[in-house]
């Protein structure tokens, strides 16, 4: 039996950051999201999509999002019958780029066939491996290093297994010194999100005597190639984040040897069935892979939860609790981290957590209705 969406419903929320979070691109202070609901003989299903509210870490945006699912993606999946979740992005494919639009529909596929099945999400998508999953924290660019060591201390205190700071020129080789001088033997790790050019080849070589675990996307967004050339001169591993938008970008930069590690990011490879394909490429290869975030909501989260229980799955990611950037998350109950750095894997049906539905129909700010 396949699969019919009749409705699709998008709500854009607005959700306001505990604390702001900064990146080589800049600050965010309120959150604005997509959230897709599908409905099917009554049963719902939810995504998110993971974009922005600027196109900076891609081209996608929050306004971006809204146009391309109503006018693109909506009328070729509407009322047409899927035999499963994983020929949903096909259905798609010919739409350039807006994996992150493309996705957040694709996962509320996947978590409406969870539901139809009555299962949990991760049964769904094949995943299962583990029932904890392994957090690490995203850290953004602070106002001074105090503050910087500070915040790595609370979450170190948490029980969070790895830390990755931001980096960008001039917040880079001195403060990672200091947080090597006080925290000489944690899992540690940058992210630059492609704040350098192979220019600054010295510079970032600085970084090989620290040990970190990976320097995440040094390079331009879209360079695979110069990721290689760099890759051969350092020791610090690379992880591509940005430059990895397919399992056939995966293969490449495999081929090229550009990176030794990859995140994937569900929106960024358009759903569930491109990190799949890109999980297994990996596997194949002996690369390891790791969770991204982009600042989600609690859905997101809990689709993030499902997705790191495939096996290749090894290194810490990004999904980190609740309240580290909500006051009130939209489920329930929120995402809480052990004081081992782990989250329990639910088993209940779909992604898994309860819709806070007050709190969510509070946050938004415009809907759609399509059907
Ligand atoms: O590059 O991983 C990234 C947030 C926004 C944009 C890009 C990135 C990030 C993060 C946050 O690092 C990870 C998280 O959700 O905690
Ligand atoms: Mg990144």
């Amino acid at each position: 039996m396949g699969i019919k969406v009749d409705r699709i419903i998008l709500r854009h929320i607005r959700m306001p950051l505990v604390h702001f979070f900064e990146t080589s691109f800049g600050r965010t202070y309120e959150r604005d999201i997509i959230l897709v609901e599908l409905n099917a003989d009554g049963i719902s299903g939810w995504g998110e999509v993971t974009a922005g509210e600027n196109p900076f870490y891609n081209e996608e945006w929050t306004g971006s999002i809204w146009p391309l699912l109503i006018h693109h993606v909506s009328p070729r999946v509407l009322n047409y019958e899927f035999a499963s979740p994983a020929e949903v992005g096909k259905r798609t494919s010919h739409i350039r780029g807006h994996n992150m639009a493309r996705g957040g529909l694709e996962a509320a596929f996947w978590d409406l066939q969870a539901r139809i099945n009555n299962e949990p999400l991760w049964k769904t998508i094949g995943g299962g491996t583990r029932k904890e999953i392994a957090c690490g924290v995203s850290i953004g660019i602070q106002d001074s290093v105090e503050q910087l060591l500070e915040k790595i201390a609370v979450e170190l205190a948490a029980g969070y297994q790895r830390i990755k700071i931001k980096i960008k020129p001039g917040w880079d080789v001195d403060v990672i010194r200091r947080v090597r001088e006080r925290f000489p033997e944690i899992k540690l790790m940058a992210d630059a999100n492609s704040a350098y050019t192979l220019q600054e080849t010295d510079r970032l070589k600085k970084l090989d005597e620290f040990y970190l675990m990976m320097i995440e996307q040094p390079l331009a967004h879209d360079d695979i190639i110069d990721h290689a050339v760099l890759q051969a001169k350092l020791q610090t591993p690379i992880c591509l984040d940005e430059c990895i938008r397919s399992a056939h970008h995966a293969e490449q930069a495999i081929r090229l040897q550009a990176c030794r590690i990859i995140n994937i990011k569900l929106g960024r490879v358009a759903g569930f069935a491109g990190a799949k394909a890109v999980h297994d490429i990996c596997a194949e290869n002996g690369i390891p892979v790791w969770c991204g975030g982009m600042l989600e909501s609690g859905i997101g989260r809990a689709h993030n939860i499902a997705l790191s229980t495939l096996p290749n799955f090894v290194l810490p990611g990004d999904v980190s609790a609740s309240r580290r950037y909500w006051k009130r998350d939209i489920i329930s109950p929120a995402i809480e981290v052990s004081t081992k750095g782990t989250i329990l894997v639910s088993d209940q049906p779909g992604f898994g957590y309860e819709l806070d539905t007050d709190y969510l129909e509070h946050l938004v700010v415009r809907r759609e209705t399509l059907q």
